[in-house]
């Protein structure tokens, strides 16, 4: 760890020139105490650690428990992504719309540059030299995130490949790099104590997807802070994979080995907080099947030279969902954990320096919210936050497969689309086509839940899960996986599946069990690729015979598996309407594929 006095010139921590220029004007704006170049060293992770836990932001947790691992609890206002604060600041409006936060990039660097202008008082302004996906990758993506939260570095160490290596090589190669910049736009006076979770009311998250370059103002939570996860890897990701022909997308990466020894790579987009990591580090429970992970949250896909679509994941570590984890729903994110060197946000701290959620084992007769409340059995509030997160490196997970370092990645044979729905939506459909799949992905909806701010249970339309994350125009999105399925031979292109675990029963019950059991899908969806397993073709796609899903010591009723499996007209004429608004807001931008495949459906679904 490199620290420059106050007064000391910035190119004393790098010889690459356009990042040296950047830290210093970063530096002259923002007024920092002093400059630290983030390098990844162990001692690095105790001082910093050490600062956080000095400052009240970081609650040790007990070393037999929760080894080198810590609680931290937010600012209550501060706990999930802000999509209304959150832009796209293309050139031209057109470029952002119709889903995104727009306005003219000079505009808001106007209103940032001011809000920036000392907001490092006080603080030390941590300089983070990163990369997305490998650092032997053919195209290194890097980026440098200049911070003032400590609580960004230590979480940056664990979700990407960070530090002294990746500077030296953007040196070597005097990279272009994603400059992002973040405050939590809390400046301190001379003596001014600070408090544990700095933060600011006024929030920007800005991209400005021409420059490549993300700001990011007010906020220290996750999404909105730790700028190479969404705001690089998905929002600024897309708009370069647009350019280049490529995808970034909002997937789980999964391998899945059949009893034979035959290996199966699956990508799926959820929204957030739908289940994706369990999917991610699903325990099969059907007898000789194996799945292993290579990413929960992010995949980038590029064809290889045998035409087939290679994914990697761009992250290093996992930034999951607490509440609802537990041994049995995903015993593989509690084995991870157990590995240590881990951050809790939000979570519940019990009185002997553990760590406690709704939904985990041995419920604490008393717990500190994360609040700061006494929290019993009894409290009518939650312990943990809904959205609280754990982040932990993905190498400690026990099922990580060794592919997910391939500098490669892997040929993905399926992609997989899902939502929360109640009704409608069977447990499994299998796409036609690639244009049929895009379809269906731009069409995916889902409930709202706990990870952004705003009122959960609501149905609103989320294309590809990316409804948050597309960084340009969302119609020439969904007009660039068309022009995807167009660049390879049908034949090698991922199929192309829509499931919903969350389908409901006339009672409210849930229809299908959920979790291990989902690996009884998987299977199903493997057999389909190697062509053993039979569907019956349905107005909106081919779903299982009830036959040829392995239901085999399930407790499930022959009248609950048709129900999960059910295609309904009723359900599905009343979708239509809606699907078909939702297209209207394209306008032109709307591909002609798409508006074909509802017609396609309207008809069909007139038909039956
Ligand atoms: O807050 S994050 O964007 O990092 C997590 C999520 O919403 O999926
Ligand atoms: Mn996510």
């Amino acid at each position: 760890m490199t620290i420059n006095a106050p007064t000391a010139p910035a190119q004393a921590g790098t010889s690459h020139d356009a990042l040296a220029k950047w830290v210093d004007e970063v530096a002259e704006l923002t007024t920092p105490d002093r400059v630290i170049w983030v390098d990844g060293s162990p001692e690095e992770w105790r001082d910093v650690t050490d600062a956080l836990v000095n400052a009240g932001t970081f609650t040790r947790l007990d070393e037999t428990k929760q080894p080198d691992s810590f609680r931290a609890a937010s600012d209550p206002s501060d706990v999930a992504r802000v999509e209304a604060c959150t832009y796209i600041c293309s050139r031209e409006e057109k470029d952002s719309g119709p889903t995104n936060n727009w306005m003219d990039p000079d505009e808001m660097k106007g209103i940032l540059t001011q809000l920036f202008r000392g907001s490092m008082a006080g603080r030390t302004m941590y300089v983070i030299p990163f990369v997305m996906g490998h650092l032997d990758a053919e195209h290194p993506m890097f980026g440098v995130e200049i911070t003032d939260s400590e609580y960004v570095v230590a979480s940056m160490r664990i979700m990407a490949r960070i530090g002294a290596p990746v500077l030296a090589k953007m040196e070597e190669l005097q990279a272009d790099f994603v400059p992002a910049l973040h405050s939590v736009g809390a400046p301190l006076q001379p003596g001014e104590q600070d408090v544990p979770w700095p933060c600011n009311d006024t929030k920007y998250i800005v991209h400005f997807p021409e420059e490549r370059m993300i700001w990011s103002y007010g906020s220290g939570y996750g999404g909105n802070a730790l700028l190479g996860k969404k705001c690089y890897a998905l929002r600024i990701a897309s708009a370069v994979a647009h350019d280049e022909g490529w995808m970034a997308e909002h997937m789980l990466i999964l391998k899945l080995t059949s009893p034979q020894g035959k290996a199966h790579y699956i990508a799926a987009a959820f929204p957030s907080a739908c289940g994706k990591t369990n999917l991610a580090m699903l325990q099969p429970t059907i007898p000789g099947w194996k799945a292993e992970t290579l990413g929960d949250d992010i995949a980038w896909m590029r064809f290889g030279k045998d035409g087939r679509l290679y994914a990697v994941n761009p992250e290093y570590g996992f930034f999951g969902v607490a509440p609802g984890t537990n041994q049995r729903t995903n015993p593989n994110a509690m084995a991870t954990l157990k590995g240590g060197h881990s951050i809790y946000t939000n979570v519940a701290l019990t009185d002997d320096g553990d760590v406690w959620w709704e939904g985990l084992e041995n419920e604490p007769a008393h717990a500190t919210s994360w609040k700061g409340a006494d929290w019993t059995p009894d409290s009518t509030e939650p312990a943990a936050h809904p959205n609280s997160r754990y982040c932990t490196p993905i190498t400690q997970c026990p099922i990580l497969a060794d592919e997910y370092d391939d500098p490669q990645g892997v040929p993905i044979s399926a992609i997989l689309f899902g939502g929360r729905r109640k009704t409608t939506i069977p447990l499994v459909t299998e796409a036609r086509d690639w244009a049929h799949g895009t379809f269906m992905g731009a069409t995916l909806s889902s409930e709202t839940t706990a990870a952004a701010v705003g009122k959960t249970g609501i149905v609103r339309r989320d294309p590809m899960a990316m409804l948050p994350f597309i960084g340009y125009n969302a119609g020439d999105y969904l007009g660039h996986w068309i022009d995807i399925g167009k660049q390879s031979d049908a034949s090698l292109l991922p199929r192309i599946y829509y499931v919903n675990w969350f389908r409901r029963d006339d009672d409210g019950g849930f229809l299908w069990p959920g979790f291990g059991e989902n690996s009884r899908v998987l299977k199903w969806i493997v057999e389909r690729i190697e062509g053993t397993a039979d569907a019956r073709e349905t107005p909106i796609g081919h779903v299982p015979t009830p036959e040829a899903l392995d239901v085999d010591g399930l407790d499930l009723t022959t009248e609950q598996i048709a129900e999960a499996l059910a295609v309904n007209s009723k359900e599905w004429q009343a979708e239509i309407p809606q699907i078909q608004e939702w297209f209207t807001k394209f306008g032109d931008q709307l591909p002609t594929e798409l508006q074909v495949e509802l017609d396609t459906l309207t008809t069909r679904l007139g038909d039956c």
